[in-house]
């Protein structure tokens, strides 16, 4: 009996490890961070409503760099704001995520896109 709780212990740890990372709905812009710093995105991301929720003083942006010259990823949002973008459709891959405004990138407005 203790092996068989041994065993489904490891199974239990192993299928854990399997998991889909777990989907991304909102990222939160503030004074002067992203969160979260890891965006995680289905594959099919045409369409996909990704909330962008400014709680910040100033406002903020989120620009997607190193997607085909064909797709631009750009949005600003106000502070104390909160919008639903709908993204194109992007290749899978892994990308630099940052606030474009004068010296936010800077003070650590970065994140990281993961499209899987
Ligand atoms: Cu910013």
């Amino acid at each position: 009996m203790r092996t068989l709780r041994v065993l489904l212990a490891i199974v239990a740890v192993a299928g854990a490890g399997c998991q889909a990372p777990v989907t991304t709905n909102e990222l939160v812009m503030d004074d002067f961070a992203y969160r979260p710093t890891t965006i995680n995105l289905p594959a099919d991301t045409e369409g996909f409503e990704l909330t962008l929720t400014n709680t910040g003083t100033v406002p903020h942006d989120f620009t997607v760099d190193g997607l085909p010259d064909d797709i631009l990823v750009h949005l600003a949002v106000f502070e104390d704001a909160s919008v639903p973008y709908r993204l194109p459709a992007l290749p899978a891959g892994e990308y630099d995520v940052y606030c474009a405004l004068e010296g936010h990138r800077e003070a650590g407005m970065e994140a990281r896109l993961r499209v899987r």
